[in-house]
């Protein structure tokens, strides 16, 4: 059987080397020429532990194999990003893409699925627009279980920086488009996933996906909100957490600089945007922590200005801790907006990438290790807990102004 992923991103190319690794035929598609000749030299273009031994063995196998053009296959994965538009309206123009790619090579018996994360009713309207391309074949929303083409929506929802083993070990939401389609879906996962794969329909397995990550913003914007309060009233928002979590039915997470990555802080809105009036809770979730950076950004300010020539540590500006995934970083976005500040000296320490991004390229920004950081600052600012920084000797620090967002000192 050939499997053809299209998207070789942060979930496609982990998933097609997995797949292909279980000995089937995987024919990868990326609009990109250079993430397609990466992938064929055997190497990868971004980092996820494992993944590049993975990828390489597969390839050299002959198992897997980079396109940029989309061929026949009995299956197709659709893992292309799906952002959100000004108006926070889901921008389902790369799922239309990969439909229209797909479309003239589909046959009689062909299985596809959307693992892209999706508003709801985004698996039917691929269905709609596939259908509209291939007249000559029949769908599942007019033939049901007698149809040619199956389709599904079986959302990924591993966590980055353990994607390869959470692709085999978590369960998964199956949501076909008839009971046949449920089924011929679940077959080609368990070839891979030792998790249950549970079925449903394809609407309840898109607000499986959104309800998954907006149940952990909202509750990240509970930890940040009594952040905020506990500043106010001089307590120590940390200690006050891990009492708390002392009851038997607390589980209060913890609180950072804002919300980063491309899921969490973009998913909830795909539930607003579908239902406005309704989605009071996880709204305000996404307000309060799209306003942490500027809050933290304050009090990095406040504390720099004690000194005449401020020098501050951002230390980290990835989204999270231990690895080097810069989109939609908090860190980032306050590291960019202390650049800014022409008086200011910005040392970045972030241990997981070897140059700044463009947005930082500055007069008055560097990206050093710690030891210089720690040596030359006079104000840090802790953004993120990678472990290099949990393992800063308290003796180094002591002199030092510290914002700590993420509270690892
Ligand atoms: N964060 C906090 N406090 C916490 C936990 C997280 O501030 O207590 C911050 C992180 O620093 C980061 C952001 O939240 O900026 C998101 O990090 P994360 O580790 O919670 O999640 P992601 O974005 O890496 O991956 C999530 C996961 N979803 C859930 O845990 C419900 C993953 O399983 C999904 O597959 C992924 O989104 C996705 O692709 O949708």
């Amino acid at each position: 059987k050939t499997v053809s992923v299209l998207g070789l991103g942060y979930i496609g190319l982990p998933t097609a080397a997995v797949i292909a690794s279980r000995g089937m035929n995987v024919i990868g598609v990326d609009v990109n020429q250079g993430t397609v000749d990466i992938i064929n030299n055997g190497d990868v273009h971004i980092v996820e532990p494992d993944l590049d031994i993975v990828v390489k063995s597969t390839v050299q196998a002959k198992k897997l194999i980079a396109t940029t053009v989309t061929k026949p296959a009995d299956a197709f994965l659709v893992a292309v990003p799906t952002p959100f538009k000004d108006d926070h309206q889901a921008d389902t123009q790369y799922i239309q893409q990969a439909s229209e790619a797909i479309a003239p090579v589909l046959e009689r018996g062909n299985l596809v699925i959307l693992e892209s994360t999706s508003p709801v009713g985004a698996t039917e309207q691929m269905a709609e627009w596939l259908a509209e391309l291939r007249p000559d074949l029949t769908f599942p929303q007019s033939a049901g279980d007698d149809a040619d083409i199956n389709i599904a929506h079986c959302p990924e929802r591993v966590l980055p920086g353990h994607v390869l083993r959470e692709l085999v070990e978590n369960d998964r939401v199956i949501g076909g488009m008839s009971s046949t389609c449920s089924q011929k879906a679940k077959a080609l996962y368990k070839t891979f996933v030792v998790g249950d794969c549970l079925v449903t329909n394809a609407r309840t397995a898109e607000m499986a996906k959104l309800t998954e990550n907006s149940f952990r913003d909202v509750n990240i914007a509970f930890a940040n909100e009594l952040s905020m309060i506990c500043d106010e009233l001089n307590i120590d928002v940390w200690e006050l957490i891990k009492l708390a979590n002392r009851h038997p039915r607390v589980n209060i997470l913890n609180p950072g600089p804002g919300v980063g990555g491309h899921c969490i802080a973009v998913d909830p809105w795909f539930i607003v945007s579908s239902a406005p009036e309704r989605a009071k809770l996880i709204r305000q979730a996404r307000e309060v922590n799209d306003s942490k950076p500027r809050y933290v950004l304050e009090q990095i300010v406040e504390a720099a200005e004690q000194f005449k020539k401020p020098v501050i540590a951002c230390l980290g500006i990835a989204f999270k801790a231990d690895i080097d995934d810069l989109r939609e970083s908090p860190a980032l976005d306050i590291t960019q907006l202390l650049c800014a500040y022409p008086d200011y000296r910005i040392l970045v320490v972030e241990p997981n990438i070897e140059q700044l991004p463009d947005s930082l390229c500055k007069g008055n920004v560097e990206l050093c290790s710690i030891e210089v950081a720690l040596e030359e600052a006079n104000t840090l600012a802790v953004l993120v807990d990678h472990a290099e920084f949990k393992e800063i000797p308290a003796d180094l620090i002591a002199k030092k102004v510290i914002i700590d967002s993420r509270g690892i000192f």
